[in-house]
């Protein structure tokens, strides 16, 4: 079965291809994001948008740069502090810092107009080469998969949430992949733009969400 992946951006897209079973396609179209410090009310509510304007099932994913210096910033702005600070000069901010702590944070968010089941508890997992996701992601005041059905906005369409965080370090920028903060987003030595998406995927935010939604699709599509 094919998803849907609504986003702007095809950086995120052959990501998602790298991780997800079923083929990914890719609707570009930009939708509208709420302001709030809490990445899971944006990412649920850019699902529904999403959803309303697919008008089928679709996925979106939100994610933003934690620098631990700056209390958090730009996080949630990840995207308005891209296009207008850049990347060098967030580099530059930081490099000015003792502690250049930063953590990616992401939310891959489900929509199809239904109901999900109870949510379970958060268990320990490891990824695919074996790290421990719960000890970072403990650190990270993230929560594991949810459901969201009211952000304020009343009576909301349900929304199923899966949470990812990688810690890591600003570095000067380096490399020539990836996208976004990428180039100055160092772990293990490497920034995220010096690794293939693959080895990005296998350690990233976005990769470590994505395996739980894919774990999530393939126990829902089991008979
Ligand atoms: P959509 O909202 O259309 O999906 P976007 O690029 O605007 O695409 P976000 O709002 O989630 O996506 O991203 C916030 C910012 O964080 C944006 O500048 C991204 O480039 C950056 N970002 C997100 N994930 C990243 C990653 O894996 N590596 C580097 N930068 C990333």
């Amino acid at each position: 079965m094919t998803v849907t992946f609504v986003t702007t951006n095809p950086g995120k897209v052959n990501e998602a291809r790298e991780y997800l079973a079923e083929p990914v396609e890719q609707l570009d179209f930009d939708t509208p994001e709420i302001q709030s410090a809490d990445l899971g009310a944006i990412a649920a509510h850019k699902a529904r948008a999403a959803y309303e304007h697919a008008g089928e099932p679709v996925f979106v994913d939100d994610a933003g740069l934690f620098v631990d210096a700056f209390d958090g910033f730009p996080g949630p702005y990840s995207s308005y502090v891209h296009d207008t600070v850049g990347v060098e000069r967030v580099w530059r901010l930081t490099s000015e810092e003792d502690d250049r702590a930063a953590s990616f944070r992401g939310v891959v968010a489900y929509c199809d107009g239904q109901e999900f089941e109870a949510t379970p508890e958060p268990v320990d997992r490891e990824d695919r080469r074996g790290r421990d996701l719960a000890a970072d992601e403990r650190g990270a005041a993230t929560t594991d998969e949810q459901v969201r059905t009211d952000d304020g906005d009343g009576d909301a369409l349900p929304v199923k949430l899966f949470y990812g965080v990688v810690p890591g370090e600003i570095v000067a920028p380096r490399g020539d992949g990836g996208f976004g903060y990428d180039p100055i987003f160092e772990y293990d030595d490497r920034t995220f733009a010096e690794m293939d998406p693959d080895e990005k995927n296998a350690v990233s935010h976005r990769g470590r969400a994505l395996a739980k939604f894919a774990d999530w699709l393939a126990e829902r599509d089991t008979p």
